[in-house]
C-alpha cells in the first residue's frame, strides 16, 4: 500500500526541466569536519558556531549564494558523549535573525532553539544542556517562525552525534569519515544560473518543494574512497519536503542499525529505505567482496541511489572500494535492548489531525501555528499517547504526505493504521511519516524539562505555512 502510493505520487509530479549546468568532474564527498571544543573551568565542552552568509561552487564556474555554519554551506559535526555538559555559543553574523534547534535532543526549553529563541543579527546566543540520552545521530538547524525552510534550504544544517558506552562497545565501524560516514542528503532546485531561488508557491506546498539535484554533503554525485569491508552510513534526509527512497544500484543489502533516537534492537536488512524530511537512519553495508581486485566490471562499483517523491532519481554516492581490507567482522546480531513503553502507562491520549486548508494554509486540529497560543499542556513526568492523523486524503483530495516531529522527547510507535508498526519503527523516533489518511499512535514519556516546545510537520514549507503547534510541559 505504502509502495503503491509512492509510485502514484511520483507520477503526478511536474518534471522539472534539466538545466544545462556543468557538473564538477570527479568530486570527492565532502566530510563535515568534527567541531573542536574547549573545556570550561567547570568541565563543560564549549563549542562555537557562527551562522554566516557565503557562496559555493555547486557547478563548474558557477557560484551560488548560500548560508552555512563556520563555512559556506552546511556546518561542522558536533560530537558529544552521554553525561557531557555542553555549552554551545551560536553567533549570528548574517543580516537577519535565525535560531538553532537541536533536533532530537533532550534539552531545556530555553536551550531548544525554537521560534522562542531568536538570535538577532550580529548577536550571540548560548545553549547549555547536559547530554542525558543514548547514542544517536541527531542534527541541528534553524527554526525561526516562518523562515525555517529558507534558512535550512540555503545551507544551515549540521549533524549532532552522541556516543555512549554501548555505542563504544558494539563491533561497528567507528572511524569518522573513513568507515563511519555522515551523509546529509538534500533535494535542491537550482536555477539556470546555478542559484537557489527559494520561492515556494502553492504547487510547492502540495507536491513538496521539488528539485533538480540531490546534494550529498553539499556535493553533486560525489564519490568516496573506502576499504573493502563494512561501511557505516549516518543518513539524514535534509530536504525541505520530499521523501527519499534510498537503495543501491546493484541491489546491495543495507542493514539498518539505528533510527532517529538510537540503535534498533537488531540490524534490519533492506533493499530500500524511505526517509522523510528530518528523519535519520544509520545503516551498514558490506563491501568486502567489492574490492578492486575482486571486481572485473565497471558496473560493480557500488552506487547509492536516491529516488525522490519529487520525481527525480540521482546517484548520491559512489563507493570506490580499494584493495585494502577494512572492518571485516560480521554484522552484529544484537545491538541494544529497546525497552517498550507499555500502553497502560499512558495517563492521557491526545489527537492531532493534519490538514491542508484553502489557500495553502496548513493546520493541526484546525489551527495554524500561533506563538501567542499554547495548544496543549502536558504534565512533567507523564506518559502520553499521541494519535496523529494525516487528514489529507480521500475523494477529490490529493494524497498529501506529511510527517510529525515532537520536540523534547523520543517516542515509540504503538500502532500504524491499527496494525503493529513495521520493524524499522520499533526503535526510538522523533519524526514519523504519514501518507494521506495514515494514522499512527505514538507513546512518549515527557520526562524532559518544563517549558514550551513545538510539534509540527517537518515538511518545512508546511511548517512555515502553519502546520505547527506548541505544548507546554508543566510541573
Ligand atoms: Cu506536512
Amino acid at each position: 500500500m505504502k509502495r503503491l502510493s509512492w509510485y502514484l505520487y511520483g507520477f503526478i509530479f511536474l518534471i522539472l526541466p534539466q538545466f544545462l549546468l556543468a557538473q564538477i568532474p570527479d568530486q570527492a564527498l565532502s566530510i563535515p569536519p568534527l567541531l573542536e571544543f574547549e573545556r570550561s573551568a567547570d568541565g563543560k565542552k564549549v563549542f562555537n558556531l557562527t551562522a554566516q552568509e557565503g557562496s559555493m561552487p555547486f557547478f563548474s564556474g558557477q557560484q551560488t549564494a548560500t548560508m552555512g555554519f563556520n563555512g559556506n554551506y552546511l556546518g561542522p559535526t558536533i560530537r558529544v558523549r552521554r553525561n557531557d555538559e555542553v555549552s554551545i555559543h551560536v553567533k549570528n553574523s548574517m543580516g537577519e535573525s535565525t535560531t538553532v534547534h537541536w533536533h532530537g535532543a533532550d534539552v531545556p526549553a530555553e536551550a531548544d532553539g525554537g521560534p522562542h529563541q531568536p538570535i538577532p543579527s550580529q548577536s550571540t546566543w548560548t545553549a547549555q544542556f547536559p547530554i542525558r540520552q543514548q547514542a544517536a545521530t541527531l542534527w541541528y538547524h534553524p527554526h525561526l517562525m516562518g523562515k525555517t525552510a529558507e534558512h535550512v534550504y540555503n545551507g544551515l544544517a549540521g549533524l549532532f552525534i552522541i556516543d555512549d558506552e554501548i555505542s563504544d562497545a558494539l563491533p561497528l565501524p567507528r572511524e569518522y569519515g573513513v568507515d563511519d560516514i555522515p551523509l546529509i542528503l538534500q533535494e535542491r532546485r537550482f536555477e539556470r544560473d546555478g542559484s537557489f531561488s527559494y520561492r515556494p508557491r502553492m504547487p510547492d506546498l502540495m507536491h513538496g518543494y521539488t528539485g533538480n539535484e540531490i546534494l550529498s554533503n553539499g556535493g553533486i554525485e560525489p564519490s568516496v574512497d573506502v576499504k573493502a569491508g563494512i561501511i557505516r552510513l549516518r543518513l539524514l534526509n535534509g530536504s525541505s519536503s520530499t521523501m527519499l527512497r534510498l537503495s543501491f544500484e546493484g541491489g546491495e543489502i543495507m542493514h539498518q542499525i539505528a533510527s532517529d533516537g538510537g540503535f534498533l534492537e537488531a540490524p534490519l536488512p533492506f533493499e530500500s529505505l524511505i526517509l522523510s524530511p528530518g528523519e535519520r537512519a544509520e545503516i551498514l553495508v558490506d563491501f568486502t567482496q567489492k574490492s578492486r581486485s575482486s571486481r572485473s566490471r565497471r558496473n560493480e562499483v557500488p552506487v547509492l541511489l536516491a529516488q525522490s517523491s519529487g520525481g527525480i532519481t540521482r546517484k548520491v554516492l559512489e563507493f570506490r572500494v580499494g584493495r585494502q581490507p577494512g572492518v571485516q567482522n560480521t554484522i552484529p546480531s544484537e545491538l541494544r535492548k529497546v525497552e517498550r513503553i507499555p500502553r497502560e502507562e499512558a495517563s492521557q491520549t491526545r489527537r492531532f489531525e493534519m490538514r491542508t486548508r484553502m489557500m495553502g494554509r496548513m493546520v493541526i486540529n484546525g489551527k495554524a501555528m500561533s506563538l501567542r497560543r499554547v495548544d496543549e499542556q502536558v504534565k512533567l513526568g507523564d506518559t502520553e499517547i499521541w494519535e496523529v492523523v494525516n487528514g489529507d486524503s480521500g475523494s477529490g483530495m490529493m494524497n498529501q504526505p506529511h510527517n510529525f516531529h515532537i520536540h523534547a522527547v523520543q517516542f515509540q510507535v504503538l500502532s500504524y493504521n491499527g496494525q503493529a508498526p513495521p520493524p524499522e519503527w520499533r526503535g526510538w523516533k522523533d519524526t514519523i511519516s504519514l501518507w494521506g489518511g495514515d494514522r499512527v499512535e505514538l507513546i512518549a514519556r515527557f520526562t524532559s524539562y518544563p517549558g514550551l516546545f513545538m510539534y509540527h510537520c517537518h515538511f518545512l514549507e508546511h511548517e512555515d505555512a502553519g502546520m505547527m503547534g506548541q505544548f507546554e510541559i508543566v510541573e
